[in-house]
């Protein structure tokens, strides 16, 4: 199965340091095949950790961290498994990686030292313990920094001029916020930090044996860069922390070699030491080109735990109304992003109180009318994202509690018209959305897609669209730099097929109808926001 006999095989390596999991995938770009691929579930395989989810329980529920050391030592029990399965190291010919977006690392002299000499005697963990001015990690579950995105907006001028200079409004899960409050809250340990890394950039930075450089993807997603000239925004440091600038690495192209993957890997687990190690980048940048996403016009949307809807962008254009977020992508466009939060749970709310199961829910949309008889819900069981609403509560305008199929109905309206409404920022109409994410197994669903949408639906089964994503960065940053041809069309081909047969093209009648309702959809929701903020 493992190709290493196989002398026109140029292997590549894509790891994916994820919220739950630590995740590798190893493709042949020539045979266009994977040859190896796992994933290590840190709740389970690293229990010491007591990590939930991939998160660390915390006395404050806003407050969310993750732990470093548990990102290493699950780095070499990836490899350790590589190297047992016989995946052929020795062939790679270059890395990179997508990491959870917006968490940070806090690394002191003592932890910059141990990266540029990691001891393949001793784990990750043994070198790299010690070397943290702070031992944990805020991810991008913390939702503990309102006062310090409020304080950022201020001096930069409010929501829409924020979003304009950075690309987003501040969120509290942002990296900027969360330096602050570490500013804020433990200014001797801020001023023990000698340099903060993404996740995705400290797991380069062990890759590369040295501090790697943020790349613009991920840069994007932390409220400091100046998003037009994709440079540290100087009124946006000031406005975080003191000394900001001699802490933060470079910010470099999605293609940046840093070198060659450290000695470290070579000597303990027979990476080829030629092997380049690429920058990283986010999860959400990563699977832009995980999706095969290379062109404006065509969508992704995620029905995961959250919504989530992307796209790729030609020219920067940010969202005055500070919902949206604008990162750059791995082909050095831009890339759209906006993330619902009362997602697939708020469905699954909906089916367990009228204790359907989702066959039943599927019937009860395909035999209910689209546009519900005007009938309207609001889905907010949690606090939601976009729009804002901080006093969560299911809404329900004419719709009658006692109407199973109009409340199934009424949540996957509501959940499409939403996406529809808060995307036109991004004034790109359509072509084609690719269903992407648990939800999107349910056919009726991704009918009601398409007719809200009014463009058509195919659903794409990549499990794990961030981590292709990383290993075809890794081969386009290679071809890049050896002076081949690195075309994105040709390096995703092969990889990132919809599912067959799973086209859903919008319905004349029912677009109509919810051309019509989107109006009464986006004044039910002023209406709720005026008084659930
Ligand atoms: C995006 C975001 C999440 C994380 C998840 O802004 O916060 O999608 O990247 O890993």
């Amino acid at each position: 199965m493992l190709p290493s006999d196989n002398i026109m095989s140029r292997l590549f390596l894509g790891l994916d340091s994820s919220t739950q999991s630590l995740s590798g995938i190893v493709i042949d770009l020539d045979t266009r095949r994977v040859v190896y691929e796992a994933s290590l579930n840190f709740d389970q395989t690293f229990p010491q950790y007591k990590t939930h989810n991939g998160a660390l329980r915390h006395s404050d529920p806003l407050t969310v961290h993750s732990s470093p050391l548990l990102w290493v030592e699950a780095l070499d029990a990836l490899f350790a498994k590589m190297k047992s399965a016989g995946v052929p190291l020795g062939e790679l010919l270059a890395m990179s990686g997508s990491g959870q977006q917006h968490g940070s690392v806090y690394l002191n002299r003592r932890g910059l030292a141990a990266l540029e000499n990691l001891n393949p005697h001793r784990s990750l963990k043994e070198n790299l313990a010690g070397g943290f001015a702070r031992e944990t990690a805020p991810i991008w579950m913390d939702t503990s920094t309102s006062a310090e995105c409020a304080e950022i907006r201020r001096a930069l001028g409010g929501v829409k001029a924020t979003a304009q200079a950075t690309g987003s409004d501040t969120f509290e899960r942002f990296t900027g916020p969360q330096i602050r409050k570490f500013y804020k809250h433990e200014p001797n340990r801020y001023a023990q930090t000698a340099a903060i890394a993404l996740v995705s950039s400290f797991m380069a930075s062990v890759s590369a044996g040295k501090l790697a450089p943020i790349d613009h993807g991920d840069g994007a997603g932390m409220n400091l860069m100046d998003i037009r000239k994709r440079a540290w925004h100087p009124g946006a440091l000031r406005a975080t922390a003191p000394d900001l600038r001699k802490k933060l690495p470079a910010l470099a192209e999605p293609w940046h070699v840093i070198g060659k993957v450290s000695p470290y890997f070579v000597k303990k687990y027979g990476v080829n030491p030629a092997a380049l190690a690429l920058v990283w980048s986010g999860d959400n940048p990563c699977s832009l080109v995980g999706l095969g996403l290379l062109e404006a016009g065509t969508l992704a949307i995620s029905l995961g735990t959250s919504y989530t809807c992307f796209g790729l962008m030609k020219r920067c254009r940010t969202d005055d109304r500070g919902e949206g977020h604008v990162f750059g992508a791995p082909t050095g466009d831009y890339m759209t992003l906006i993330c619902f939060k009362n997602g697939s749970l708020a469905r699954e709310r909906i089916r367990d109180m009228y204790s359907l199961d989702w066959d039943g829910f599927n019937r009860l949309l395909e035999t209910s009318k689209p546009g519900n008889h005007g009938a309207l819900m609001l889905p907010w069981f949690e606090t939601e994202i976009v729009p804002r609403v901080n006093r969560p509560g299911l809404r329900r305008i004419q719709l009658d509690d006692h109407d199973v199929a109009a409340n199934c109905r009424g949540i996957v309206e509501a959940q499409m018209m939403a996406i529809r409404l808060h995307s036109d920022w991004m004034q790109v109409t359509p072509r084609k959305i690719l269903a992407t994410g648990g939800g999107s197994v349910n056919p009726p669903v991704l009918q009601i897609m398409a007719d809200v949408m009014n463009c058509p639906v195919a659903r794409i089964e990549i499990a794990k669209s961030a981590t292709l994503g990383a290993v075809l960065r890794a081969a386009h940053g290679y071809l890049k730099h050896a002076g081949q041809p690195a075309k994105w069309p040709a390096i995703v081909a092969g990889f990132t097929d919809p599912v067959p047969g799973s086209e859903m093209i919008p319905n004349p009648k029912a677009v109509g109808v919810y051309n019509k309702l989107i109006r009464h959809y986006a004044k039910a929701e002023q209406t709720a926001l005026a008084t659930t903020r």
